[in-house]
């Protein structure tokens, strides 16, 4: 980091304790020294200095009431990163381990994946440390209720446009979306990933895991490779690596292990991904469950190993640094030649230095799970037209669109000298589309 060191200071010094944040900035910033040099009045313009800043963080109380009739209390959040070329779109995350920190890291990275679409969406990203498991039904919705009770007043459909992430699928969009809709008495498109009868798009469900194979199929391609034939392991088995091994499969590879974040299930047959879907989307059970229907199928605890199975294609797809130094070079020396990020920031700075080093194709989160809020992009054009396209329209704009990131970010890390590093690629293509608007609409923002 030749030129950005001071602003890399900066931000340490004024967001002490967000590890995950400072992960996510350095990362960009270290990609961005050739873009300073081509616009030193970027420089001058504190672009750097501001898009590190988000334009607005909003912290609030979630009180509910348990089932035992007992008061809970959790925290909310929003982060509105950067509005430079649309409004705020980001999902929102419930985990116990959200923070303020997280969340930072979750929106400044969708400022650059939201420009990668091509699509007019800002940055932003939202959440709360409540922790879905176990739950009842009663208990989701009414702290759904509780958390819109205040977000409603900080978005809107052409503000700030939330979705799904992990804990947040289409039951708890449908909760908020109507908790919005009659507090402000407007029916109108401010959430995406909504139900198909009252708003939602074909194809938003299986978009990112959709989204990241038809990046990855490129990416192979080029290197005279393809899913055809291979062998993939996929960690999590949410919304992203469910449809991740749907599409997977489409492309003609076998999927052959799955985990969650207590252990990993192993099919050496090929995982069956309806007994997956049933599990997961239907039952809401634990992936251990699989091998009570598919005996030959092992089930190991501890979700660090999945990436000790022997495969040629990784696509994680759980959460933040899921893949360390040692498992990348344990995933390297067992001959996978690809890694393609479902997840946000699913990899270390040392395993990317692995990948890069061994010459893996690797495609970065920002551009690699870029299909789902692309896909959310084309569900606020359709409510904003009430009109809705066939799956198989959406279906092939989703397929463009991963296409054409997949030519801007290589095209990028060729032109500023990082042929094959899409890492560089996707940051530098990212960020210029958002410096530009900075740029141009001047420095009161
Ligand atoms: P889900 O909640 O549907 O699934 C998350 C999966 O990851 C679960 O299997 C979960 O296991 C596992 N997981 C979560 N946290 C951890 C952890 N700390 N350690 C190990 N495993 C964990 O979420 P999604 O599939 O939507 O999201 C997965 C990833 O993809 C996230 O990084 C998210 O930010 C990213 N993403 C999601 C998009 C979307 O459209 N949904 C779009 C782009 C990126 P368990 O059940 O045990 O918690
Ligand atoms: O990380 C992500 O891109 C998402 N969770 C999806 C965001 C969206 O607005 O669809």
């Amino acid at each position: 980091m030749k030129h950005l060191g001071k602003v890399m200071e900066q931000v340490i010094k004024r967001n002490p304790n967000e590890p995950e944040f400072h992960q996510a900035v350095r990362e960009v910033l270290e990609s961005l020294d050739p873009v300073v040099e081509k616009h030193p009045e970027w420089l001058q313009a504190g672009i750097f200095e501001r898009i590190v800043e988000p334009e607005r963080q909003v912290i609030f109380r979630v009180p509910w009431i348990d089932d035992n009739g007992k008061v809970q209390v959790n925290r909310g959040f929003r982060v509105q990163f950067n509005s430079a070329i649309g409004p705020y779109k980001g999902g929102i995350r419930f985990h116990p381990s959200v923070n303020l920190g997280i969340i930072k890291f979750l929106g400044f990275e969708q400022i650059f994946k939201n420009s990668l679409t091509g699509l007019p969406i800002g940055g932003g990203k939202g959440g709360s440390d409540f922790d879905p498991k176990g739950k009842s039904d009663g208990e989701i919705m009414r702290f759904c209720q509780s958390f819109m009770s205040e977000l409603f007043r900080h978005i809107g459909e052409n503000t700030d446009v939330p979705a799904g992430d992990i804990g947040v699928g289409g039951r708890e969009i449908g909760y908020m979306f109507g908790m919005y809709k009659k507090l402000r008495n407007d029916f109108t498109g401010v959430l995406t990933g909504k139900g198909l009868t009252w708003g939602g798009s074909l194809v938003r469900t299986e978009a990112t895991g959709y989204g990241t194979c038809y990046f990855m199929e490129k990416a192979l391609n080029a290197k005279g490779k393809s899913f055809k034939g291979s062998t993939v392991v996929i960690s999590g088995s949410g919304n992203v690596a469910i449809y991740a091994t749907e599409k997977a499969y489409q492309l003609g590879a076998k999927v052959v292990a799955l985990s969650d974040s207590n252990g990993y299930i192993y099919d050496p047959e090929g995982i069956n991904l309806d007994t997956v879907k049933r599990i997961k989307e239907v039952e809401r059970k634990r992936i251990s469950a699989y091998v009570e229907h598919h005996p030959k199928a092992q089930y190991h605890e501890g979700w660090t190993g999945i990436w000790t199975v022997k495969c040629d294609i990784a696509l994680p797809c759980a959460t933040q640094n899921e893949i360390d130094e040692k498992s990348a070079e344990t995933l390297v020396t067992n001959g996978c030649y690809a890694v393609g990020e479902g997840a946000n920031m699913p990899s270390t700075p040392e395993a990317i230095e692995v990948f890069h080093k061994n010459k893996i194709i690797f495609g970065p989160a920002k551009a690699a799970n870029a299909g789902g809020v692309a896909t959310s992009a084309l569900e606020m054009s359709q409510n904003s037209m009430r009109y809705s396209w066939t799956f198989e329209e959406v279906d092939a704009k989703l397929k463009h669109i991963m296409a054409d990131i997949y030519e801007n970010v290589s095209e990028a890390a060729r032109e500023y000298g990082y042929e094959d590093n899409l890492v560089v690629g996707a940051n530098i293509a990212g960020f210029l589309k958002v410096a530009n608007a900075m740029y141009a609409q001047g420095i009161a923002w």
